[in-house]
């Protein structure tokens, strides 16, 4: 739920990165943090991380764009996919306005991703969202991999609600902006038609 500020005229929405261990979110969003900043654009740091995410990671980004004369800053976070932190997976969907679901685009790790994506959708029922209703961009990363599945083969598994796909190679820094990009378009446009 974004969250209005009428002194600092700004509005503020929560991006979370759901996906299974070791798909690449943490390195999406220290990507994206890295770029954005070269590209001038303003960037409030604050990375928390371990190799392995605990609980979550985070970034702030302030957006060029405005909705009613109110600037869009975006608050960013990461799930740690470990499937032992569910309970911290359901806590970050609280509030949620947009979601980039990290895919492993490898074969060998297709069930994992599949059941990463279903928990998701359970989680955001159980916070009484309906799922289709918060904006979602599928990011299929690992696309350097020699094992990644081909696009139409992970989308007729993966993605059958459909959602907008990026590939990505997020250790290389590809495909995040672009995911990152088509989402916050897609949690503006929503913010627009709730204005
Ligand atoms: N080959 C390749 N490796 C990647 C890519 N993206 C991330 N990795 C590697 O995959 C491993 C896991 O990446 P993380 O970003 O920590 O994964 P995560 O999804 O945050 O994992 P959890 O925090 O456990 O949920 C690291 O060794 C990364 O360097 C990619 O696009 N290609
Ligand atoms: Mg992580």
């Amino acid at each position: 739920m974004s969250i209005i500020n009428p002194h600092t005229k700004e509005i503020n929405c929560k991006i979370v990165f759901y996906g299974p261990a070791l798909a690449g979110k943490t390195t999406s969003l220290k990507a994206l943090q890295k770029l954005v900043k070269s590209s001038k654009k303003t960037v409030q740091k604050e990375i928390t991380t371990e190799n392995r995410t605990l609980f979550f990671d985070f970034l702030a980004l302030s957006s060029l764009e405005t909705v009613g004369g109110y600037r869009v800053k975006f608050q960013i976070y990461t799930v740690p996919g470990q499937v032992l932190y569910e309970d911290s997976r359901k806590l970050l969907l609280s509030g949620v306005d947009g979601i980039i679901f990290v895919a492993d685009s490898r074969l060998e790790h297709i069930e994992e991703s599949l059941s990463s994506y279903e928990e998701l959708k359970l989680n955001l029922r159980k916070l009484d969202y309906n799922p289709e209703d918060i904006p979602t961009v599928i990011q299929y990363n690992k696309r350097d991999a020699s094992t990644a599945a081909n696009l139409d083969e992970l989308n007729k598994i993966l993605n059958k609600d459909k959602w907008p796909h990026v590939e990505s190679t997020a250790s290389q820094g590809e495909g995040v902006i672009d995911a990152f990009e088509r989402l916050a378009h897609e949690v503006v446009l929503s913010l627009k038609q709730a204005a």
